[in-house]
């Protein structure tokens, strides 16, 4: 793609500066800058995006939708500017000029639209899908609110709005003109035809207009950019017309005008429970429909096929169940709009929806309240009923055996739809994320459903891009490692298992070294800035940066860090290294337990950071409002990655692949990719401990274990315990009582006493490892060189060969 060198960007910059702002280079504020950046490279790729979407109507491509209601893209500059091949240009260029390429870049706010876990996986699926040359696009809601800026007063978490499109945001095009109509509520009248067979109308329905805002997904240098379509909901000009004839209705305008925005207005900012609120239920149907719609209407475009070979064309990947509606809906479609009778309908549906699970949570499984969905959606509830119907039918007729689990697998039970049921049985392909997730779905979760539908169920292990994860954020680890192997592991990451020809080579080992020391500096000055305390960087940097969930256990972690402080309280010269314990995570805004162990750590580090005692051996940072590009500083500096969930519990875990792939070791429990991990590098390579996935589940069927057991013999533990329940890290005495309670009274459902013990001795063994230089850089280049098999390339194109059947 790119063609410039420095010389002639220069030239084009202060160009478009002239043009776009009138004014000169010395006068341009990064943010000028920023814009005018983003204009170059719109220019190079808007050519590359029309083209790539010319040559999938010419050939008749199938192509894949990926439905789902977070993406989370973070920055978009650095990736495009990467993958159209102008990074290293436009970076010389701003320096010519005198310019810090981060402080210009740094000017995007971050797109927060998703959670986490699930959310970062679509935007890192999409890289890799137009990377690898494939016709697939992801659709979404353009939130107006993402997820919210998390700021810590006196430790306790404070969230704000995230109104991340006051600027204009440069990646995004409006396309009014392929606005689409998404109607809710009203009733619906059946009508006999002349044949006998019924046909369906709604009337007084409210109609919605869904307007796409399309970003450009750019593949890595080869020309293909693919979309990302954002959904907005605003008023229906129909609707518009209707308020203005109402006389004297301006505020009754003006509210109706707000609740149709609402439907794209904010991010639910949870990723592990539930709420069964309605507006939730708009924006998942809102997604749906104006996705389903879309795809038809360009289906009929751009094929001369009949829509009943839809599925030759299309398949659409659902992330988790948010979307599942996607069944009902396709169902309304093809039956109501294009006349297709049941049978063809599902036939239809059900080869071309394909359904991804992340979490095995009960608590995260969503179902609907039957009422609910009747009023919102009279007529897709008709069908999920009819779905129903016949699904428990065939159950009674044809799996006499499961006839009494039927009110454990109905779509419909005790009032309420059970969304991950309606996906399974709308679907062609259920997949979990880790081998083990997918042995825990087919055993246990979904048991019944593996018996009825074996041939569905299968396995996609995570994985993360390397583009973004080490090519942008450690260009100087991507340059040592091209010095040895060469660059194609960039095209092939597969390729940097050569590395493990290097983890003895004593020059490379040192240079590895170098890079991952000059990035812990690097994270420490920001530290520095952003809480003003000093750390040591030659300090372990270990490092937990994730959601705050029970299940992840960060309050194990803050345990050892008090262990550690009250051995150094009695033995002050004590020989460890320094340790600096980094968190970054935000809770769930209604998740007291989650919020009460974000303020535990912001006391612990209150008391340990600034205690002359320790002679600075300890240090606890926690970094506010972790996001995307908080995550890029961090992931390079780390020399330990926490992946410490109940076994059980972490699908899959992609934090781990991020770090790995960086040089960090993982110190983790049996959990999620975690095996996988494990697996590669051997366990000489990896420090693991703790419950297995099987003894917790066991310890759960026979209701869990005696936490004050524990509690009675381990002094360690009664003495943590004992200073929360004292007060000691706390501002007064009945501070952080819940957590002692939940610990000891609730019987510690998450196993952190349990796993106490071998986690310290982990702790231990890394100390002694750490010492040895040499074995621990020849273990960070060894899971370095093992990461290849977690890149994301290497995951979509399994999706591509098994389920989407892309070429
Ligand atoms: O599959 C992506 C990601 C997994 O790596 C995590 O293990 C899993 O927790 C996460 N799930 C979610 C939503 N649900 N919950 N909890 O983000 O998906």
């Amino acid at each position: 793609m790119n063609t410039y060198n420095k010389e002639a960007f220069v030239t084009l910059l202060k160009d478009k500066l002239t043009r776009k702002n009138i004014k000169h280079i010395d006068d341009a504020t990064d943010q000028d800058l920023y814009y005018v950046i983003a204009s170059i490279v719109k220019d190079e790729l808007n050519p590359h995006w029309l083209q790539t979407q010319d040559k999938y109507v010419k050939n008749e491509t199938r192509e894949v939708y990926y439905l789902s209601m977070e993406f989370l893209i973070g920055r978009l500059m650095e990736s495009n500017l990467l993958n159209c091949g102008l990074l290293e240009v436009c970076n010389e260029a701003l320096k010519e000029l005198g310019r810090n390429p981060e402080d210009i870049y740094k000017n995007e706010h971050d797109a927060g639209l998703g959670n986490g876990g699930l959310g970062r996986l679509a935007a890192c699926f999409l890289d890799s899908i137009a990377s690898l040359n494939y016709a697939g696009h992801g659709s979404g809601i353009r939130y107006r609110y993402g997820l919210f800026e998390q700021r810590i007063i006196h430790g306790n978490q404070v969230e704000l709005p995230d109104y991340w499109l006051k600027e204009e945001y440069p990646w995004e095009t409006r396309k009014t003109d392929e606005a689409i109509e998404v109607e809710f509520g009203g009733h619906v009248q059946m009508h006999a035809k002349n044949d006998g067979s019924l046909e369906f109308s709604y009337h007084d329905t409210d109609k919605v207009m869904a307007v796409p805002y399309d970003v450009p997904v750019v593949g890595y240098q080869n020309e293909v950019v693919n979309t990302l379509r954002l959904w907005s909901a605003e008023l229906s000009p129909e609707e518009s017309d209707f308020l203005a004839e109402a006389n004297g209705q301006y505020y009754h305008h003006l509210d109706h005008t707000h609740s149709v925005e609402q439907i794209s207005g904010f991010l639910y900012p949870d990723d592990s429970s539930y709420e069964g609120k309605e507006l939730r239920l708009k924006q998942q149907f809102f997604l749906v429909s104006a996705t389903l719609q879309g795809i038809i209407k360009k289906f009929k475009k751009n094929h001369d096929l009949p829509l009943s070979s839809l599925y030759e064309k299309v398949v659409i990947q659902i992330n988790d169940t948010h979307p599942s509606l996607a069944v009902p809906e396709l169902m309304r479609i093809l039956m109501d709009d294009e006349g297709f009778e049941w049978d063809d309908a599902w036939h239809v549906t059900t080869n071309v929806i394909a359904y991804t699970n992340h979490t095995t949570l009960s608590e995260a499984l969503e179902k609907w309240p039957t009422t609910m969905i009747q009023q919102l959606l009279p007529r897709l509830y008709m069908i999920i009923d009819e779905i129903n119907e016949r699904f428990c039918k065939g159950i009674w007729f044809d799996h006499p055996e499961l006839r009494h689990e039927i009110p454990g697998l109905a779509i419909i039970a005790d009032d309420q739809v059970h969304m991950a049921r309606l996906a399974i049985v709308g679907s062609f392909s259920v997949n979990g994320v880790a081998r083990i997730h997918t042995e825990i779905l087919k055993n246990k979760e979904m048991k019944n459903f593996y018996t009825l539908f074996p041939d569905r169920f299968n396995n996609k292990t995570n994985g993360i891009t390397h583009r973004r994860w080490l090519l942008q954020v450690n260009p100087c680890l991507s340059n040592a490692i091209t010095d040895v192997i060469g660059p194609q592991w960039i095209k092939q990451p597969n390729k940097l298992i050569s590395l493990l020809r290097y983890s003895n080579d004593a020059p490379f080992l040192e240079k590895i070294n170098k890079v991952k020391q000059s990035n812990k500096q690097t994270l420490a000055k920001i530290i520095q800035q952003k809480t003003g305390v000093v750390i040591d960087e030659h300090s372990i940097f270990d490092v937990q940066i994730k959601r705050l969930h029970e299940y992840k256990r960060q309050l194990l972690n803050i345990f050892h860090v008090i262990y550690l402080y009250n051995e150094l309280k009695e033995n002050p010269t004590m020989d460890i290294t320094p340790r600096t314990f980094i968190f970054a995570a935000k809770a769930a805004p209604s998740y007291h337990l989650a919020k009460e162990v974000i303020k535990l750590i912001h006391h612990v580090a209150s008391i340990v950071n600034y205690d002359k005692t320790i002679n600075d051996k300890l240090k606890v940072i926690f970094l506010e409002n972790y996001n995307v590009s908080l995550a890029e500083k961090i992931i390079p500096a780390a020399d330990i990655s926490e992946q410490i969930s109940t076994a059980s519990k972490e699908a899959s875990g992609t934090g781990n692949m991020k770090m790995m792939m960086n040089g960090a070791i993982t110190l983790g429990t049996l959990d999620g990719a975690n095996i996988e991990i494990k697996d590669l590098v051997g366990d000489e390579n990896i420090f693991i401990f703790g419950l297995t996935a099987k003894e917790v589940l066991n310890y759960y069927q026979h209701g869990g274990y005696v936490a004050k057991d524990i509690y009675h013999n381990d002094d360690r533990v009664r003495k943590i315990l004992d200073q929360l329940n004292h007060g000691e890290f706390g501002a007064h005495e009945i501070e952080f009582k819940d957590i002692f309670y939940n610990i000891l009274y609730h019987n510690d459902p998450y196993f952190v006493l349990k796993d106490f013990d071998p986690y310290i001795e982990s702790h231990e063994l890394i100390e002694r490892a750490y010492r040895d230089k040499k074995y621990w850089q020849k273990m960070s280049v060894t899971n370095i060189a093992y990461s290849g098999k977690f890149s994301s390339d290497r995951t979509i194109r399994e999706y591509a060969s098994e389920i989407w059947k892309l070429r």
